[in-house]
């Protein structure tokens, strides 16, 4: 088959390239694509050298499967043309995921929600997707009432050039230089910055909204309460989240361990006295969600709290991208 990866120059793009050579799926041609401003680039695929090709609509003819990573405009733009060739498109950015006529979806949650597709799927928001990689084995067992999601969200999240920032800005604060922010409105080196998105009128964070609107998509569940502070840390990969939830029945912590374990795509790191839980530096490179400090709610009636990890350029992106390829083509996900 043949996959065109628009945006393969970005930090998802590249990490597409890497999940589709692991892949299930028959590639036999992989086709990168870009922005003007990406002509002459190359990535690297199997070893081999591939230029990027600025995107225009005779590059999706006879393709498959099409992966965007390319920003919302860009994803507005080409996925129809890409959708009207034939290709299915796996998209990446926020730019369908809440139109009623595109999936969103987790394969592990809801890959029967890929059925109803008419030529776009959308890929979740990376900590909507790691929350619910763990709130979804446990709703199964004893029924979500609720849940809150406070993030700890690096700065890969944002892409390249906050990824220098934060190198450069670190440097600076240590040798006690002067350093003038320009991804980010605040100093991002040595500090916390509680903005991810623009704030609507009432100050609730665009980011914040995707926990909850999604989430409620993605489960089914158009009246789930949802709480969310979403927060960018100065680490490089993995975001980090501190989930509460409540459920209908009273959940056993050690039967919840069991039952996280048993999940595909999720590990337990769960022994906090021997200092075992899950770090952004044990996610970074992984596809599993990491999850520990499993324990009792001390506010919420039959509540359960947790720490969930994982790398939000993987299994919060790429890589859950390729899964939705591997449902669609090879009949099903390779975790
Ligand atoms: C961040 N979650 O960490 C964002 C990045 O809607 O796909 C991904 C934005 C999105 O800043």
């Amino acid at each position: 088959m043949k996959v065109a990866v628009l945006g393969a120059t970005g930090l998802v793009g590249g990490r597409m390239l890497e999940c589709l050579e692991r892949s299930s799926l028959p590639v036999d041609q992989v086709l990168p694509l870009g922005s003007e401003r990406s002509r002459g680039r190359a990535v690297i695929f199997r070893g081999e050298e591939l230029e990027v090709l600025p995107v225009e609509e005779r590059h999706f003819e006879g393709v498959s499967l099409a992966l965007f990573s390319a920003g919302s405009g860009p994803s507005k733009a080409w996925a129809p043309v890409a959708a009207s060739k034939g290709a299915v498109v796996v998209d990446n950015s926020s730019a369908w995921r809440m139109d009623p006529q595109v999936p969103l979806v987790v394969p592990e949650i809801n890959a029967a929600d890929l059925a109803w597709h008419r030529g776009i799927v959308a890929n979740p928001n990376c900590a909507t997707i790691q929350a619910l990689m763990v709130l979804y084995p446990l709703h199964r067992r004893y029924g979500l009432c609720y849940f809150s999601a406070v993030t700890y969200q690096s700065v890969s999240g944002t892409g390249r050039g906050a990824v220098e920032e934060l190198k450069g800005a670190s440097a600076a604060y240590l040798a006690g230089q002067p350093w003038e922010s320009s991804v980010y409105p605040r100093d991002i080196a040595f500090n916390l910055l509680p903005h991810i998105g623009s704030f609507d009128d009432q100050g609730i964070s665009e980011e914040e909204w995707k926990m909850v609107r999604e989430s409620r998509k993605i489960l089914g569940m158009p009246h789930l309460k949802v709480s969310s502070a979403t927060v960018r840390v100065p680490t490089f990969n993995c975001h980090g989240e501190a989930i509460s939830a409540s459920f209908e029945e009273k959940p056993d912590p050690r039967e919840a361990r069991e039952i996280l374990a048993g999940f595909k795509g999720v590990e337990v790191m769960d022994d906090p006295k021997g200092a075992v839980y899950p770090t952004p530096h044990d996610g970074a490179g992984r596809g599993e969600v990491l999850v520990g400090r499993i324990r009792p709610d001390t506010g919420l009636e039959n509540g359960l709290a947790m720490w969930v990890v994982a790398d939000n350029l993987l299994k919060g992106a790429a890589l859950n991208a390729v899964q939705i390829g591997e449902a669609l083509f090879s009949g099903g996900a390779r975790v």
